[in-house]
């Protein structure tokens, strides 16, 4: 769908309703014309609320329970002496949270700051401007949106997001916003040294693994990289709502910037835990198509995100996975002999169309895994 579609598709919504076409619009332009209440559109149903019974005030305050990651420092990653013992935490941390934070990355912070800042400046152009990027075609390099899937999703979330493809950079640059003025520059510098983390992550994920890296990092060069820059405004009622569903990520690996503001919820041994925003550091998460390279052996965490009723959050995601038209399976190092193989091959672009067409909630890749697994017959031994 081109934006003529879109501009179609808004006024077919305000001709039946001027309301519904305001939700499309996003959360920022709601907060803009001003509200005190959460309208019904993004009224959770009660089983799904943020937690029942919470105060709405203290929403993702420090008073929810807080997780500190394992820390991985890329410093000591790189010293020959350390390295082992980085490996061993990398592992632990990928099989038993799914999740974990990388300090000393080497991301400049006046860089990482720029990305934050040029991110926020985004949301805060008129909103004439930023509906020239809203679409609902995935496949256009750069996307501009509300909620997860705001064609299906029947409760919307709290979220308005800016998507960029990163991947062959020169050649999406040129669709990238022009405005902020310096949106295309530091979003294409961060972009690169997102990229060049992630590589150096992958090889540290792959030696903890003990796979061969040569053949699949020569892979991962050419890989998939989408950017995600979320905002999500303050809200009136955060208990009723939520800034993002419970979700897992369909890449490799996921690297998230996210400023000070408490938001992102982990799930860990059945609690949602808040992830503690500590400076200088991004937060790395476990993909599904890692969980499936590792045969299982990490895990691919659900998440979810908070709101809150006094300030706006922003965080931009980088998800790094391989090129888009590869096969998606086990890795043959880690099947064999007491450890029979639990994924079937998954063709990534199918992979794709199978959870955009999904509703919000029911994207996460349990889903997906219980139909695999359900399919035994499917599962080469
Ligand atoms: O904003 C966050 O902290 C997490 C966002 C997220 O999970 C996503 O974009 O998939």
């Amino acid at each position: 769908m081109g934006i003529l579609d879109y501009v179609v598709e808004v006024k077919k919504v305000e001709e039946g309703s001027e309301v519904e076409s305001k939700y499309l619009k996003g959360v920022r332009h709601l907060c803009e014309n001003g509200i005190t209440r959460v309208p019904n559109k993004y009224i959770l149903p009660l089983a799904n609320r943020p937690e029942k019974g919470r105060k709405a005030a203290a929403a993702a305050t420090a008073a929810e329970p807080t997780l500190k990651l394992p820390v991985i420092d890329l410093a000591k990653l790189r010293s020959p002496d350390c390295r082992p013992q980085v490996l061993e935490t990398l592992g632990k941390a990928c099989e038993n949270y799914g999740f974990f934070q990388v300090v000393n990355h080497g991301i400049d912070s006046e860089l990482v700051s720029r990305m934050a800042s040029v991110g926020k400046r985004f949301f805060e152009l008129p909103f004439e401007e930023r509906v020239k990027y809203m679409t609902n075609d995935v496949r256009t390099p750069v996307r501009c949106g509300t909620s997860v899937n705001q064609v299906i999703d029947s409760v919307f979330y709290w979220r308005d997001f800016l998507k960029l493809t990163c991947h062959p950079l020169d050649s999406v640059l040129p669709y990238w916003p022009s405005s902020p003025l310096d949106l295309r520059e530091e979003a294409r510098s961060y972009a690169e040294h997102s990229k060049s983390l992630f590589l150096e992550l992958v090889e540290a994920i792959l030696d903890s693994l003990g796979v061969d890296t040569g053949r699949v990092l020569r892979e991962f060069e050419d890989g998939s990289h989408l950017m995600v820059v979320n905002c999500y405004p303050p809200c009136p009622e955060p208990n009723l709502t939520l800034g993002m569903p419970p979700h897992s990520d369909y890449g490799f690996l996921t690297l998230l910037l996210q400023d000070d503001v408490h938001g992102l919820q982990a799930q860990c041994e059945g609690e949602w835990v808040t992830v503690e925003p500590v400076p200088n550091s991004l937060v790395v998460n476990v993909g599904d198509h890692l969980e499936i390279f590792s045969n299982g052996r990490y895990k691919s965490v659900l998440h979810r995100v908070l709101v809150n009723s006094t300030k706006s959050r922003i965080s931009v995601v980088s998800l790094h996975s391989l090129p888009v038209d590869s096969m998606v399976s086990p890795s043959p190092e880690l099947v064999g002999e007491g450890n029979p193989r639990l994924y079937k091959d998954t063709d990534f672009a199918s992979f794709l169309d199978f959870m955009s067409s999904c509703e919000a909630k029911h994207k996460n890749f349990l889903e997906t895994r219980k139909l695999t697994q359900g399919n035994k017959k499917n599962i080469k031994p």
